[in-house]
């Protein structure tokens, strides 16, 4: 049965399930455009789960709800462990509730199973935002590639916008491919960096900087101050011998404290400033336009690796091939053959 096409044929049964249905996506849909909170979170839900009758309702709803989507400020926001991320948005989100806005916490985190949801346990780090009526944190899907989870990433973050939310703010940790998977999501990447130095030049050199739009020094506050502005002077000399990733912008470099929120008004100043500009040439749209079209290939990767994953002959087989290679018996190639011909390939 499918829950999109409907056709008269359909036994009385299924008819009436999917007339249920439909009620049910169109009233879900109607009370996340009213901002229904708990309609929000059963809508991400039904986007983060395996089940294909789950995902058809998903896509149906999401497709309903797509030209209430995309007016959203969206902010990718990365660093190294410890950097104060969370401490960062808590404090910059709040300073935006403040403002009007209403506020959607996202992560991207493809190794959440590993601590149980990092950011849950950041919750408490985020404990304003936590209780603030305008803002609405989400953890990272628990399950699932990271093109799989940026995947989901991405509906999470249209439905938080259907529902009214003006910012995105999306926390990925910075290690690995995940601020790749972030910037093909985000309107704007803002790294942050620790006050001592050495390593993090490292860590310019070794190619963020190609990705960054604002680089924001962190712990600027108490003793930290100094040490912040004199890394914050650095980056600036190492961006300077940069070429600027667009003519139309060179990379700011600021202090901030997400502890004490000193900075956090001119952090979020350049923001608008970048988007002023973009958008008065296309660029966002254009922008958003490439990343649709990568997103495309993000939802198909995903689906092959959970049917490898899922499909009860392709897991009992798979382990058989490995092994058979192992140990020399079998051709990698034939073994390829095998895995790509039972994905019908
Ligand atoms: N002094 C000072 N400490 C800070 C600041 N921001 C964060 N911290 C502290 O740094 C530690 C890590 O902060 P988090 O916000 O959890 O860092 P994170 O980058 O989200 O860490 P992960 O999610 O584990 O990658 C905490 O003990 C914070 O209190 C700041 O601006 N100043
Ligand atoms: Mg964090």
């Amino acid at each position: 049965m499918t829950l999109l096409s409907p056709k008269a044929s359909l036994p009385l049964s299924a008819r009436s399930c999917y007339q249920r249905s439909m009620v049910d996506l169109s009233a879900l849909g109607d009370a996340i455009l009213k901002g229904e909170r708990a309609a929000l979170a059963r809508a991400i839900t039904l986007a983060e789960s395996r089940r294909a009758d789950h995902r058809e309702q998903a896509q149906a709803l999401l497709s309903r709800l797509l030209p209430h989507t995309g007016k959203a400020i969206r902010v990718g926001i990365t660093g190294v462990p410890g950097v104060g991320k969370s401490t960062t948005i808590d404090a910059l989100g709040s300073y935006l509730t403040r403002q009007g806005h209403k506020v959607a916490v996202l992560a991207v985190d493809p190794s959440s199973t590993r601590s149980g949801g990092s950011i849950l346990g950041d919750k408490t780090r985020m404990a304003q935002l936590a209780v603030d009526p305008n803002a609405y944190i989400r953890p990272s899907p628990s399950s699932g590639t990271l093109g799989g989870v940026a995947a989901k990433t991405r509906e999470t973050m249209l439905l938080c916008e259907a529902a009214g939310f003006d910012v995105i703010l999306v926390e990925t940790v910075g290690v690995g491919q995940s601020e790749t998977a972030v910037t093909d999501l985000t309107d704007f990447f803002l790294v942050l960096m620790l006050p001592n130095a050495g390593d993090e030049l490292q860590g310019i050199k070794k190619g963020i900087i190609e990705l960054a739009d604002m680089l924001a020094v962190n712990k600027a506050d108490g003793d930290g101050a100094t040490a912040a502005r004199a890394a914050a002077a650095q980056y600036k000399a190492a961006l300077h011998i940069l070429a600027p990733t667009s003519p139309l912008w060179s990379t700011p470099v600021v202090t901030i404290s997400g502890l004490t929120g000193a900075g956090l008004d001119a952090l979020w100043a350049k923001i608008e400033e970048h988007r002023a500009r973009f958008e008065a040439k296309g660029l966002i749209a254009e922008k958003r336009r490439r990343q649709d079209v990568k997103w495309i290939w993000a939802m198909v990767q995903d689906r092959l690796q959970a049917k490898l994953r899922h499909d009860p002959a392709l897991k009992a087989r798979t382990p058989k091939l490995e092994a058979a290679v192992a140990a020399g018996e079998m051709a990698p190639t034939a073994a390829a053959d095998e895995i790509a011909k039972a994905l019908g390939l």
